[in-house]
């Protein structure tokens, strides 16, 4: 297989420092080297590869902009949003462990936690010795997690909680869970541990979609968790939805990625296929689809680097990364069904990648807030309506 050296007709890599350069590209070469040989094995297995995980771990790629006084990287956000880039140009259950661990595990502990809690836990969900996973979604509150059913209740040196999540990304394998919910009918944040008394974490089968990923339910019947395990600066709706902007921030870039892997595969499937005599790259109708593909990609690329600096400078609104979230997921999966067309009939086959990112593409479009909740928070943002009840 040729080399991958990237998709770039903006030359926005003459807008990255070198600093960014080297990290983009070692986790290319990673990517490279060490998912896109595998990945399609453990996605008809529906297993994720955990001998990944502490690669990943020493290419810093978790809690990548966290200090590195918790042996976190201390890189900045366009770093961290290449490295998810280019993770999920492999697969975006890889770039999704490494949201949820970095964006939805470390960053709530780091941002919430007690210095107690961040000794323990930082550095181990950083190395990848430690497994972590986000509880939020419940079976019956998805798009709305404020309705939340999950409790817990005062009792002797800590709480007792009780409830159910689902649709949780690594539950099974976790060692720690960011579990929120409602005390005095204020939502919390709780570290739940693995083995706890009463806590269980069953794996979801039957995905078509990301399927080298774990998706677990998480129950809790009557856990006991010390009071050393509630995170004390979370406080409300806003705590979890502040995490959720990390994570959103990271798929955005992330799918640029998968619509990378999926244009590389369309444009090179085209120039060698031919029909009527032709390669069909030289059919203006497949040329306007790689000329569409290649536009949303450049455009999109544009839209994250200027995320990620005013991220860097401080300035990002919540509302900017929902609008890179919706729109990205969007092209991402709409370029993957196009690039499945101009691989005619191949396209459905798993030696090629492009299948495999639609029906991821599926679930990453519905997950971190779906495009219609994102639609809501940018109306709202611009009229002053809000339009979700
Ligand atoms: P609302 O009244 O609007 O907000 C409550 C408070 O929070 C503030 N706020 C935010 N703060 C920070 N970041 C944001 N994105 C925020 N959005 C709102 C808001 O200002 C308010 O603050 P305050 O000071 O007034 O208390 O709350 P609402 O109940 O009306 O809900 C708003 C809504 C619908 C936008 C929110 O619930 C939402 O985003 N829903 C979507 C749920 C979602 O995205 N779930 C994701 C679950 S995790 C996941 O999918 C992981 S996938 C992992 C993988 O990669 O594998
Ligand atoms: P619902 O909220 O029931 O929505 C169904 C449909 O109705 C959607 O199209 C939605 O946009 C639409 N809708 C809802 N309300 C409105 C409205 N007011 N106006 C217009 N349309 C509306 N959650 C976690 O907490 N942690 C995880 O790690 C995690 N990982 C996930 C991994 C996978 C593979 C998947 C698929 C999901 C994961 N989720 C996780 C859950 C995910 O965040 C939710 O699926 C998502 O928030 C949507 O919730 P829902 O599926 O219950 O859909």
């Amino acid at each position: 297989m040729e080399k991958f050296t990237g998709v770039d007709y903006f030359d926005t890599c003459s807008l990255l420092s070198e600093e960014e350069l080297l990290v983009r590209d070692s986790v290319r070469e990673f990517v490279s080297a060490e998912v896109i040989p595998i990945i399609e094995q453990y996605n008809r297995r529906s297993e994720f590869p955990r001998q990944l995980i502490s690669k990943m771990g020493e290419l810093g790629v978790f809690g990548a902009t966290l200090p590195q006084e918790y042996g976190c990287a201390g890189l900045n956000n366009v770093s961290y949003g290449l490295m998810m880039q280019e993770l999920e140009r492999g697969d975006s259950s890889i770039r999704s462990f490494a949201s949820v661990q970095s964006a939805l595990v470390m960053y709530p502990i780091f941002t919430f936690g007690s210095q107690q809690q961040k000794e323990k836990w930082l550095p181990e969900l950083a190395s990848g010795n430690k497994i972590g996973c986000f509880g939020l979604t419940e079976p019956d509150f998805g798009s709305n997690p404020a309705g939340m059913l999950s409790r817990a209740e005062v009792v002797q040196g800590g709480y007792k909680l009780s409830g159910a999540k689902m649709w949780i990304t690594n539950g099974t394998i976790a060692d720690v869970a960011v579990v929120w919910a409602k005390l005095d009918g204020q939502i919390n944040g709780f570290l739940v541990e693995k083995g706890m008394p009463g806590f269980s974490a069953p794996e979801m089968k039957g995905k078509h979609s990301l399927k080298a990923s774990v998706t677990s339910e998480l129950v809790f019947e009557d856990v006991f968790i010390p009071e050393e395990n509630r995170l004390p600066a979370a406080s409300g709706l806003k705590s979890p939805l502040m995490c959720l902007n990390q994570a959103r921030y990271g798929i955005a870039w992330g799918v640029v990625g998968a619509m990378m892997a999926c244009y590389e595969a369309a444009l090179n499937y085209s120039k060698s296929r031919i029909q009527f005599g032709k390669p069909i790259a030289a059919y203006q109708m497949t040329q306007e689809k790689l000329v569409y593909i290649l536009t949303e990609i450049t455009k999109a690329q544009l839209m994250n680097l200027s995320l990620g600096r005013m991220k860097d400078k401080g300035t990002l609104k919540h509302t900017q990364v929902s609008m890179a979230k919706r729109n990205n997921c969007e092209k991402a999966l709409e370029i993957a069904r196009i690039s499945r067309e101009i691989l005619g009939a191949n396209g459905i086959l798993d030696e090629y990648p492009v299948m495999r990112h639609a029906a991821n593409l599926e679930s990453v479009k519905t997950y971190e807030g779906t495009h219609e909740m994102h639609t809501l928070i940018i109306g709202e943002d611009i009229t002053g309506f809000s339009a979700f009840e």
